[in-house]
């Protein structure tokens, strides 16, 4: 098996690829930070018997994606999962005090981001009439929140891409997941909050968040189903969560 993940520097990505190299996947892992990158080539090689190939490359950069993903060698094109992982929140205010920058970074990223990276994969699974997309989407993506506006937006562009990528893939054999994540504590707020580990951490407070390894867990699962089986739409949440609005903190 190889996995394509995207953002494996941090978070769900990191935890994914560990996951999924604890079962045997080889493994092209994807990033800005190459360091990051590197560390965890490292780690998966000296820990499991698994190939790995690190591509460092910006996914909102149409053509640093497409040169990149094509630059690799021909056996790792036959990839069996892409999971769509990297994006972000920038920011967080009220619609009318919003940073432009700051749409702009999330839109290029979660929604242009995970359609170059799937535009170019894409063609190699319909080739062989075999695949399995795994799109991480978000709570916010399901219902909107308050100065969540262009991240929910971003997220809930994933939900429909995803819907419709599903029906366009349907005769050609390949599975479309999306997995929906609440509040997962990683760098995910402090880089939304750009850096200001007081504020990042507040989002966390007074409940158990989820784990990065909550979510590589459910992504592995989802992978794992027989042929026939796919799972559609996972929506996650810590138990204190009932939606991207309602969390019981103590
Ligand atoms: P992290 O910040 O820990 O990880 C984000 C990853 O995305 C990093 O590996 C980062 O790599 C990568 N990334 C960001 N921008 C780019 C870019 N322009 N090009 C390439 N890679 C990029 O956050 P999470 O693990 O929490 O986030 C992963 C996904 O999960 C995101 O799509 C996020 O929206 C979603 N999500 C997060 C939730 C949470 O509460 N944490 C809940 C629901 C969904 P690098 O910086 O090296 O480029
Ligand atoms: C991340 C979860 O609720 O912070 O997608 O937007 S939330």
């Amino acid at each position: 098996m190889i996995t394509l993940i995207t953002g494996a520097t941090s978070g769900f990505g990191r935890a994914i690829a560990l996951k999924f190299a604890e079962h045997g996947s080889d493994l092209i892992i994807t990033g800005r930070r190459k360091g990051k990158l590197e560390e965890l080539e490292h780690i998966i090689k000296d820990t499991y018997d698994v190939k790995v190939f690190s591509l460092c490359f910006d996914v909102r950069s149409h053509e640093a994606v497409k040169e990149e993903l094509e630059s690799v060698p021909h056996f790792w094109k036959e990839i069996d999962v892409l999971v769509n992982n990297a994006g972000l929140a920038s920011g967080m205010s009220a619609i009318h005090e919003g940073e432009i920058a700051d749409w702009e970074v999330m839109i290029d990223t979660n929604v242009k981001g995970l359609l170059y990276v799937s535009r170019t994969v894409l063609p190699w699974m319909v080739a062989r009439q075999k695949g399995h997309v795994i799109n991480i989407g978000s709570t916010a993506g399901k219902d909107a929140y308050p100065n969540g506006n262009v991240y929910c937006g971003t997220k809930f562009a994933v939900d429909a891409i995803t819907k419709s990528m599903r029906i366009d893939l349907l005769p050609h054999k390949i599975k479309v997941t999306a997995v929906n994540p609440g509040a997962a504590e990683t760098e995910f707020s402090l880089v939304r909050f750009k850096g200001d580990s007081a504020k990042a951490k507040s989002v966390y407070q007074g409940f158990d968040p989820l784990q990065a390894e909550d979510i590589a867990e459910i992504v592995w699962f989802a992978a794992s189903r027989p042929p026939h089986v796919v799972l559609n739409d996972i929506v996650v949440t810590p138990l204190a969560q009932a939606s991207s609005v309602f969390i019981h903190r103590s």
